[in-house]
């Protein structure tokens, strides 16, 4: 078996990681080979999620893996909040399309979602922790924001100038 194709990740100030996601309409084998080829780009970035809107695909899916050992893959199609924690905690957030940048976010400590999985059935996840921190920061991409639109603009205008000229070098090679 040849593995999945990687997916090129959109980086940040790209406009595209602001479009608002539409609900995946049937959950067929294209998405089934799109979840494939998440998870593997998720994998080889060494990411713990993934959201579609990332990888220019503007559909409510996201992959999860948040497992040290790497082997517990979680996928959420039209994942919906159920319920969110009053008590929220302020955890160090990264970003895949944010390379280098890490900063302070505060969310609620937990999280009840209903999502699809890969075969279409309805399931509840009940996350705390990093996996709950995971799900909100993925289900922020799949409406069009990234983690550092919570910073100040001081701290975000300095993340979009350094990432702008480090994309301009890297196409200058
Ligand atoms: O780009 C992404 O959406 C994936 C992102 C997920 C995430 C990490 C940390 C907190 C919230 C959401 C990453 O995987 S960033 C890289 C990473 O593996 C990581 C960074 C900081 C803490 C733990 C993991
Ligand atoms: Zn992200």
């Amino acid at each position: 078996m040849t593995s999945p194709e990687l997916l090129p990740i959109l980086r940040y100030p790209d406009p595209r990681l602001h479009t608002v996601a539409r609900p995946v309409a049937q959950v067929d084998d294209r998405i089934r080979t799109l979840i494939a080829r998440m998870l593997a780009t998720m994998y080889d970035a060494q990411g713990i999620g993934l959201a579609a809107t990332q990888v220019d695909v503007h559909e409510r899916l996201i992959v999860i893996d948040v497992s040290e050992e790497r082997n517990q893959p979680m996928v959420l199609i039209n994942p919906a909040v159920e319920w969110a924690s009053a008590e929220t905690r302020k955890g160090e957030e990264g970003c895949l399309s944010v390379p280098g940048i890490y900063d302070g976010v505060e969310r609620p400590v937990a999280v009840r979602v209903r999502a699809q999985d890969e075969h279409g059935a309805e399931r509840t996840i009940e996350a705390e922790g990093l996996l709950a921190v995971c799900i909100q920061h993925e289900m922020d991409h799949l409406m069009g924001k990234v983690f550092v639109e919570y910073l100040s603009p001081l701290k975000r205008n300095r993340i979009k100038t350094r990432l702008a000229k480090a994309q301009r070098e890297a196409v200058r090679g």
